[in-house]
């Protein structure tokens, strides 16, 4: 016999048109996280969208239980070159925490209980492009991923999913996170392969 593509086998996938440049696939979920898992009861868990002018717009965990989730399934690509394929999550579509909210701002700093930031421009969090996920296939988000709450935009590279987020802070300048302040690219497209400043 010649050669065999290795779809035919029903292997996983290890390159193609659904991976972005230079990334291999992972059936795992590896944890990445630059420091402890804070744990944050739910009773006490808030997360806030402050504008530009300090106006602040606060949800509890019961306020963002009650509004309608989304179910996104979507692929997910870290910067250290793991991607995964199809990942299912629940969530609340940024579009609806913003719909209140009045702004000038075109930029925005995620900011994560434990400290850790990151930035993108506002634009990337509207139009069904993220959300604060609270689940993943099918089970609460487990503490080390993320939980009780995340964000989730998948097209960008994954450091951009702060995990444990606890606030948007919406600004009229840009202002670089946690990995863009050491050195990774400052908006982190994995289509264009933006790992790092200068890519
Ligand atoms: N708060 C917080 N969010 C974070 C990180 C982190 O260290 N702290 N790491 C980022 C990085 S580099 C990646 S790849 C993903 C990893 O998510 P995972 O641990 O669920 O795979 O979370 C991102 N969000
Ligand atoms: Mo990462």
């Amino acid at each position: 016999m010649g050669i065999v593509s290795p779809g035919f086998r029903g292997r996983p996938r290890e390159s193609g048109p659904e991976l972005p440049p230079g990334q291999y696939l992972t059936r795992d979920f590896p944890v990445l996280s630059a420091g402890p898992t804070p744990r944050v009861p739910l009773d006490q868990w808030e997360f806030t969208i402050t504008t530009e002018t300090g106006q602040a717009h606060r949800w509890s965990w019961a306020d963002l239980m009650a509004l309608p989730g989304d179910t996104p399934t979507v692929d997910i690509h870290c910067v250290t070159k793991w991607s995964k394929l199809g990942t299912n999550w629940q969530g609340v579509p940024l579009d609806m925490l913003m719909a209140d909210v009045t702004t000038d701002a075109d930029y925005a700093l995620v900011q994560s209980y434990g400290g850790y930031t990151t930035n993108l421009p506002l634009q990337d969090l509207r139009d069904g492009q993220a959300w604060i996920a609270y689940r993943f296939e099918g089970e609460d988000l487990a503490p080390e991923h993320g939980g009780p709450a995340r964000l989730l935009v998948p097209h960008l590279y994954f450091w951009k999913s702060a995990k444990w987020v606890r606030g948007i802070q919406l600004m009229l300048e840009d202002e670089p996170g946690f990995w863009e302040s050491a050195g990774y690219h400052n908006y982190g497209d994995p289509w264009r392969e933006q790992r790092y400043q200068g890519d």
